[in-house]
């Protein structure tokens, strides 16, 4: 068994994803999500100039020892570009794998840990009401899993809200978007939110927030704090985490829990968090963090460290990524939950999948391998179509995280 082809296709059925598409001497076929939001190109040429030619020949089945090759031989390790692509050729050698194998990947895992993959959904608004007409919607669907994100009154845009219903694409245009950020202001919206939500759907429904990185630990400690009486699930990316023992500060004050790492590439970037148990969820997922075989070991060592995860599932990772998520979501011990924003009627055209909602929980493809394939002559109607993710600015126009 060798790879005669490793081949990089980028579409844009709407919004851009890179996809690795390995293909070995019996004509068996691999893929791997290779999208970085906003700078894909970047990985293109990473995978294309450096990666795939020295594929070519190798035995598709030392997935663990191309893991290796590919993270040391790099000599400038980490990294999302670099662990992105490494993490493209990982997961289409697991779907490789699988197919030989004759079994979803799911059991090469370890087989299956629960009955289905809970996950939540994006309802979003301006206004608090339109918020919660939005989470009714997802409740009338079967979610058990709400996150909810508002406007902010008093600014013009904010994290998470958007004219999309169900799916929320925040790569809007061919320079970054500008917009202005108040804490003072989302700090007092946020706790009106949960009450409103709290009061309308009850105690039950799993509510979720992304704060988006912009917060200070004391601030996020304040926030939490405020959150308690509502028993939010998480409270998700409250400060940018390069600074993880800075979490220790809101742990300190605050009881609710934290999920952090959609932005993160590899072990190193949350080992503190998990060690130190200063987070309850880790985010990373296995587009970013180096693919199926680095994501196991993150989400192991969270396991020893009463840490589940909770991997992002956005529309700018593709249904290659979510396939993937989902059999690892159903084979680790200690999964949490897993994000499931629904892509677009076209994107799941290019990438006929086999995963399917029922009831709040996601089913992964019982095909062997991933489950997940691309349409190429369909992919290669939508060309490349340049798109930036907004930058954010507080009201005295001092740069800001997004
Ligand atoms: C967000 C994402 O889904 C989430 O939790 O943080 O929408 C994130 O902003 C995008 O994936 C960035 O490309
Ligand atoms: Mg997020």
């Amino acid at each position: 068994m060798r790879i005669i082809d490793a081949k990089v296709i980028v579409t844009c059925p709407g919004r851009n994803f890179v996809t690795l598409k390995i293909t070995t001497d019996e004509g068996v076929t691999g893929l791997g999500d290779a999208t970085l939001n906003g700078r894909e190109l970047a990985v293109v040429s990473y995978l294309r100039d450096h990666v795939c030619p020295l594929l070519i020949g190798r035995d598709p089945a030392r997935i663990e020892d191309i893991w290796q090759y590919l993270y040391r031989g790099a000599y400038w390790r980490r990294g999302p570009v670099t662990m992105t692509a490494i993490a493209a050729v990982d997961t289409a050698l697991w779907d490789i794998k699988g197919k030989y194998a004759g079994m979803p990947v799911y059991q090469l895992l370890g087989g299956r840990s629960r009955d289905g993959v809970t996950v939540y959904g994006h309802a979003n608004g301006e206004s608090i009401p339109e918020v919660l007409d939005e989470v009714a919607r997802y409740v009338e669907l079967g979610y058990k899993a709400v996150r909810v994100q508002a406007g902010v009154p008093g600014l013009a845009s904010t994290y998470g809200v958007s004219a999309d219903k169900m799916f929320y694409e925040p790569a809007d245009a061919r320079r970054p978007t500008e917009n202005t950020w108040s804490t003072p202001q989302y700090l007092r919206m946020v706790p009106e939110l949960f009450a409103a939500v709290r009061e309308r759907f009850g105690p039950d429904l799993h509510v979720l927030h992304d704060v988006h990185h912009r917060l200070t630990p004391i601030e996020a400690a304040r926030l939490g704090a405020s959150l308690e009486e509502y028993h939010p699930f998480w409270l998700e990316d409250p400060v940018p985490a390069e600074l993880q023992e800075g979490f220790r500060l809101i742990r300190q004050q605050t009881t609710t829990p934290i999920a952090v790492g959609e932005v993160f590439n590899s072990i190193w970037d949350c080992q503190r968090l998990i060690t130190e148990q200063l987070i309850d969820y880790i985010r990373t997922t296995v587009v970013h963090a180096g693919g199926i075989t680095h994501l196991r070991r993150i989400f192991d060592l969270a396991a020893l460290h009463h840490v589940r995860t909770g991997s992002h599932g956005a529309t700018d990772l593709s249904p290659v990524c979510m396939s993937a998520a989902l059999h690892v979501d159903l084979a680790v011990p200690n999964f949490g939950i897993q994000e499931y924003m629904r892509h677009s009627t076209l994107t799941d055209e290019v990438f006929p999948h086999g995963y399917r909602f029922e009831d709040g929980y996601l089913h992964p493809s019982e095909e062997p391998g991933l489950g997940v394939e691309i349409d190429e002559e369909l992919a290669g109607r939508y060309p490349y179509d340049p798109a930036y993710l907004p930058v954010n600015r507080l009201t005295d126009g001092s740069m800001h995280n997004w």
